[in-house]
């Protein structure tokens, strides 16, 4: 049968479904929780496109197959590669690499070679899929050579790679053996797009520097293999959430009736504050929870009438330090609980696992407090979701500046989670603001997300895809690489 091809075609690490067996024993897909799908989701709705990811199990890939208005390609990975391409290079080499090395970097020759294999059979199968002249849209870390690797196969097709973490600083990337491997891999594509202005520029220093390459403003200059010079630009497009269908959802009785129930099966406290993550170092869950402990130990804040909810996602379940921040977050919650619960009160809820949308959405609604404390996030899609869900203009949310998002949400309670006196103020103005001024910082967070929707980044990464590639006499940069 020949396979069928699209315009536009995504790649990333994941396809946005995970397979569940029905009762009836029959192969079912459901959606898959994460921000990338999150996002893409309601991008890929507006549009008939492919979507090229792995299925998520170890050997034989299933054959492609449409699902929620997609055309859904997978791409096997092997028990061996999920260890070393998957856990190994891109979690434990690059994931703390590009978050300011939270936890040490591993370096393991093996590891790379099979993340260059995987992204090969990654760019194998967008060759297969892409229409003559499509646009290609690769996504995040795990992907990085595989622009170069298309370009390779096919010079027809536009190529953009859009960045979902940060991009680090050039002394942090220069730690990495295979920088320069990277490099190149990212410049195959026309267009390469970031969370914030400094990722990009990161980025353009660390081709300048590390790589000898030209750069001017958002362009850098480069030659492909076959002699032909082209300009890469990389510039800043923030991820947002699906406002609308977020608002709507917020909005409907169900949500609003559970949001209540929610509230009242905690005992009505006077204060309920919220933490939702994935269970991940780079998410500053252990700095909030020892400024909490710290509130309570010194009589600031009093339990029940304040009470804590943190939802953390399992994440990454096999990697060593993502068991070692688990054990370390139960033991405080344990620690904090066994000190200050009441029968029936606890202080803290800790809660280990995935939501559906509804109850993500009742939760928001009914927190008082949000609590977004990353030590480093790419964006950070938690602190949009909430104010999105906020349509009474009530709560607050403390944020981290170490997240994307704070960098266009500056009316919430800013934060630095290194700084546990400081945080611990934070909370407490967060709650102890004049409501009126509350909501006049909700009603300007809710516009500023409003009017940058996820619709709005995907339009102006494709527009920016569109436009690209400029030619190097119209940026005037010069000095191609001989
Ligand atoms: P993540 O690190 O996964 O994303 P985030 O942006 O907060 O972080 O997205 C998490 C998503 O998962 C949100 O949509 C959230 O609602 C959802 N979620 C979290 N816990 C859940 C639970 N228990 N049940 C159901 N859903 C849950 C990466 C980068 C971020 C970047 C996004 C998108 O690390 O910096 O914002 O990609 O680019």
């Amino acid at each position: 049968m020949a396979t069928r091809k699209f315009d536009l075609v995504i790649a990333a690490n994941r396809l946005p479904v995970d397979r569940v067996v029905g009762p009836d024993g029959r192969n079912e897909w459901h959606r898959s929780p994460g921000g990338l799908v999150t996002a893409m989701d309601s991008v890929m709705r507006h549009r008939d496109g492919a979507w090229v990811g792995w299925a998520g199990e170890a050997g034989e890939a299933p054959a492609p197959f449409a699902e929620a208005g997609m055309w859904l390609h997978p791409v096997p990975v092997s028990r061996e590669e999920i260890t070393s391409y998957y856990e190994g290079f891109s979690n434990e080499t690059l994931w703390p690499i590009y978050h300011d090395v939270i936890v040490p970097a591993h370096f393991h020759r093996e590891w790379w070679a099979d993340y260059r294999a995987v992204n090969e059979r990654f760019a194998e199968a967008v060759c297969d899929v892409a229409a003559p002249g499509a646009k290609v849209w690769i996504h995040d870390y795990q992907l990085q050579l595989v622009p170069a690797l298309v370009r390779e196969r096919r010079s027809d097709v536009r190529i953009g790679w859009f960045n979902h973490i940060p991009f680090p600083p050039v002394e942090l990337f220069a730690q990495l053996p295979w920088r320069s491997r990277i490099i190149e891999g990212l410049l195959g594509a026309d267009y390469l797009g970031f969370q914030r202005q400094a990722d990009a520029q990161n980025f353009l220093r660390a081709a300048r520097q590390l790589d000898g390459r030209t750069t001017k403003g958002e362009t850098v200059t480069t030659t492909d293999p076959d002699g032909s010079v082209r300009v890469v630009r990389a510039s800043a497009v923030p991820i947002s959430v699906d406002y609308e269908g977020l608002d709507e959802l917020a909005r409907t009785p169900a949500v609003e009736q559970r949001a209540e129930q929610i509230r009242a099966s905690l005992g009505d406290p006077e204060v309920v504050m919220l933490g939702v993550d994935r269970l991940d170092y780079t998410k500053g869950i252990r700095h909030r929870l020892k400024a909490y402990e710290e509130l309570l130990v010194d009589g600031t804040l009093r339990s029940p009438e304040v009470t804590f909810v943190q939802v953390a996602t399992p994440s990454r379940e096999r990697v060593a330090a993502y068991r070692q921040l688990r054990s370390e977050v139960e033991t405080t919650v344990g620690r904090i609980n066994g000190t200050y619960s009441a029968i029936g009160r606890p202080a803290l809820h800790y809660l280990h696992r995935s939501y559906p949308r509804e109850e993500m959405a009742a939760l928001f609604q009914m927190a008082d407090v949000m609590l977004v404390t990353p030590l480093r996030d790419g964006m950070n899609l938690v602190a949009k979701e909430y104010v999105t869900c906020r349509h009474d203009d009530g709560g607050a949310l403390v944020l981290s500046e170490f997240t994307g998002a704070w960098h266009h949400m500056k009316q919430a309670f800013v934060c630095n989670p290194h700084d546990i006196e400081g945080l611990k103020l934070t909370m407490m103005r967060a709650i102890e603001t004049d409501p009126r001024q509350k909501r006049r910082q909700m009603r300007a967070l809710r516009r500023q997300v409003s009017e940058n929707d996820v619709q709005t980044w995907a339009d102006r990464f494709l527009t920016n895809l569109e436009l690209a590639p400029e030619r190097p006499d119209r940026t005037g940069a010069k000095g191609a690489r001989p």
